[in-house]
């Protein structure tokens, strides 16, 4: 008996030295009058469901818009189109899959149905489907196309499928859920395994006028049943819109969020199970500034594990215009939206719509290949490897160096009874940084508030940043600092932190040129610098693109003549910045309205409508022309001959301040100033946006010659209905006319 204890016993201390076992539950109810102390330590345990934690672990999937809108040039459609329209002539999922994972993303959603009804996959329940179109002669399936060849590559598949239907005759009525719900089962039945269900919350009229009840919770157990491991995203319970289309996330980002759902039976039913399994319906304000703080948090009736997912299109619109070829974002945008999101505790849905060959472009192609490489250079080498990891104390089965490799299994987690936890990271040597990445454990929930990143001086720690939440992954910017002794200290948490990741980078070298573009009388002198190397900067002044061996930047360069500058500049370790464009202008043009600009904002003269600068949204800095409820109509005379290979022009969309976007723009040339041909027209059918960029481009991809330019915006003159000033007059402000 006593050789039983004896054995017992060490096994009994181990149990009760063990660290906190892993929270289960991805929801936890609140009672009423429960203490702040005490709603703070439940938020702390609430932690994903397995499903969660897979999508999280994606961090970047792609949106692919396609549909009736490509083939109509619109964003959203009537319903009413007919179906001979779509034809792609060169479908090919294999090369939008190719394209996605050029870029690392892990999964591509398509539309399988936007708003205007028509499906992509020939569903038995509607004609309005491919199989009315002459594509494939009605024998082709995108939907099955796309989930094959995902299938075939190891690439996770996603749908989206818009509720909201302007085409179906019974949308309105009971029926209609019913036709969804088929048309659910199909997908989700027939093309093999189907990982995230996306439902948009847009609901507007239907053909007959009247909106739609949808019954969320039939639509949520239709997925639960037939792919269980399939996320329901944004309409849905398991991940949630972050309430921007920008790309932009909040700085303080919450995975734990209250708990509220419209209906009162759901909350109710919610306290008898898990509401995930299909009685969460969302509602609230996703665009709130905070949705999980402490104060928060303390008057919720229950908390849910519910993690953003930002949404964001490469193109200005959701859908393929050719008017948006040359307004796709750059490596360098998407790296600062990267920092926003993937760095910000959230997921990155990234739209790249293919066109109407049902290719996706080669400049979108381009652009997220040279993303990845940029990512590459940053993120692959951590500058932290090697480096000796201590702590303040370290929970029994977790080791401070496991912070130091990828993966959840292996993370550092302090005693409970450390009140100040730390982390000191000996570095191999001396190491120049200016980025941190750190996780958290998200199998144990989240739960850091604050921490703060030290660096040794010698004789003292300095504060190099500090920042709220962490959460499955933040990514941290700050100014290339030098140490070989690191400290990351949690100031404030809601229980005990689990650290899963930590890792230091550097950034790109940042290449600045002074000034960045501009046009000129006589001659203008640039100014080039690195904060990497200055010496090993390189340019061309011919448009290709630089490297090593182009011309090498020994001073400012005088230029009398336009001029586009193309300059990178390449560090030690062989890292290259991004390329740095400008265009100096030789202001040997005319410029003339029709009808002038207002002098209300005053701009600083006509010419910075051609001066290659594209100025901050900021449209009382005197680089912004308005116009108050008239056209803009420009005549442009560049004195020569000129080849063109297209045209742009931006507006500017802020509503808040009455400014709105034109119904269209006309771009003519001529080559005598009496005979204009039109180089082409783009018409918008959205004026207003307040989910979209402040800076909108609209611009016409055409080979020509021209001396004479005619740009024309026509005004939407008054503010429609729906806007706050509908009936008055609104403004229309351009910064700048691209020539390109
Ligand atoms: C919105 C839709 O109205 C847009 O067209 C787009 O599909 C976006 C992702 O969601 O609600």
């Amino acid at each position: 008996m006593k050789y039983i204890v004896s054995l017992l016993l060490p096994a009994l201390m181990l149990l009760s030295s063990c660290r906190e076992s892993r929270p289960k539950s991805n929801y936890v109810a609140i009672k009423k009058g429960e203490s702040s102390e005490s709603i703070i330590e439940k938020a702390s345990k609430v932690a994903p469901s397995d499903r969660q934690v897979a999508w999280q672990e994606l961090e970047f999937t792609m949106f692919a818009h396609f549909g009736m809108n490509t083939f109509t040039n619109r964003e959203w459609g009537e319903g009413t189109e007919d179906e001979s329209l779509f034809n792609p002539t060169a479908f090919d999922a294999a090369q939008w899959v190719q394209v996605a994972q050029d870029a690392g993303m892990k999964m591509i959603i398509i539309t399988a149905k936007h708003h205007d009804g028509f499906c992509l996959w020939p569903s038995e329940y509607t004609t309005h489907s491919v199989k009315s179109s002459p594509w494939m002669g009605g024998k082709g399936d995108v939907v099955g196309a796309l989930a094959k060849a995902c299938h075939d590559a190891g690439m996770k598949f996603g749908v989206y499928l818009s509720p909201w239907d302007r085409h179906e005759k019974t949308y309105g009525t009971d029926q209609y859920n019913d036709y969804f719900v088929n048309q659910m089962t199909e997908l989700l039945t027939k093309y093999g395994r189907v990982d995230e269900v996306w439902f948009d919350g847009a609901c507007g009229e239907g053909p007959n006028g009247k909106r739609q009840v949808y019954d969320w919770l039939r639509f949520y157990s239709t997925v639960r049943k037939l792919q269980p491991a399939a996320t329901i995203a944004v309409m849905g319970p398991d991940v949630r819109w972050v309430g921007t289309e920008s790309g932009y996330g909040r700085p303080t980002e919450w995975s734990v969020v209250p708990y509220t759902s419209t209906s009162t039976d759901a909350i109710a039913a919610g306290s008898q199970k898990a509401p995930t399994d299909g009685v969460f319906i969302p509602s609230g304000d996703m665009m709130q500034q905070d949705l999980g703080s402490r104060s928060k948090i303390i008057q919720a009736p229950a908390l849910i594990w519910y993690p953003s997912e930002v949404d964001v299109s490469i193109r200005p619109g959701w859908f393929n215009h050719i008017a948006e070829d040359l307004s796709v974002k750059s490596p360098e945008k998407l790296l600062d939206i990267w920092f926003a999101s993937v760095g910000q505790n959230s997921q990155l849905l990234l739209n790249v719509p293919p066109d109407k060959r049902g290719l996706i472009h080669q400049y979108d192609h381009r652009i997220l290949k040279e993303f990845k490489a940029v990512r590459d250079q940053i993120f692959d080498e951590n500058l932290a490897e090697g480096a000796v990891v201590e702590a303040s104390s370290s929970a029994p089965g977790t080791k401070p160096f496991y912070v130091l490799s990828r993966g959840l299994d292996k993370f550092w987690m302090p005693k409970k009874s450390s009140e100040a936890p730390f982390l000191t990271l000996m570095l191999n040597g001396e190491k120049t940084f200016d980025c941190l990445e750190i996780r958290e454990n998200i199998r144990y929930g989240q739960r850091i508030e604050q921490f703060s990143v030290e660096v040794w001086k010698g004789e003292h720690w300095r504060e190099v940043t500090r920042a709220t939440t962490v959460g499955y992954s933040r990514l941290l910017r700050f100014e290339p600092v030098t140490a070989s002794k690191v400290r990351i200290r949690i100031i404030q948490s809601r229980s005990t932190p689990a650290l899963a990741y930590v890792a230091l980078h550097k950034r790109l070298p940042l290449l600045t040129l002074r000034p960045e573009s501009g046009a000129f009388l006589d001659s203008i002198s640039v100014q080039l610098s690195s904060d990497a190397d200055s010496d090993n900067i390189f340019y061309t002044l011919d448009g290709s693109t630089p490297d090593q061996h182009s011309l090498k930047y020994t001073g400012p360069l005088n230029l009398h003549e336009t001029t586009l500058l193309q300059a990178v500049s390449i560090d030690a370790r062989g890292v290259r910045s991004f390329l740095r464009t400008g265009v100096y202008t030789h202001a040997t043009f005319s410029i003339k309205f029709i009808n002038p600009p207002s002098p209300k904002y005053k701009p600083k003269n006509q010419i910075v409508m051609l001066d290659g600068r594209t100025s901050d949204p900021d449209f009382a800095n005197g680089e912004w022309l308005g116009w108050e409820g008239t056209d803009m109509i420009a005549d442009i005379d560049l004195g020569k001959m000129q080849n063109f290979k297209g045209l742009s022009v931006d507006f500017l969309n802020a509503p808040g301040s009455w400014i709105l976007l034109p119904l269209e723009v006309v771009f003519e040339y001529s080559s005598n100033g009496k005979n204009y041909e039109t180089a082409g027209r783009v018409v918008n059918d959205k004026t207003w946006d307040k989910f979209t960029d402040a800076r909108k481009v609209f611009g016409v991809s055409k080979e020509f010659q021209a001396r004479y330019l005619r740009v024309k915006a026509i005004s939407p003159k008054t503010c429609p209905a729906g806007h706050a000033g509908a009936g008055s007059p609104c403004w229309m402000f351009a910064d700048e006319i691209i020539m390109h």
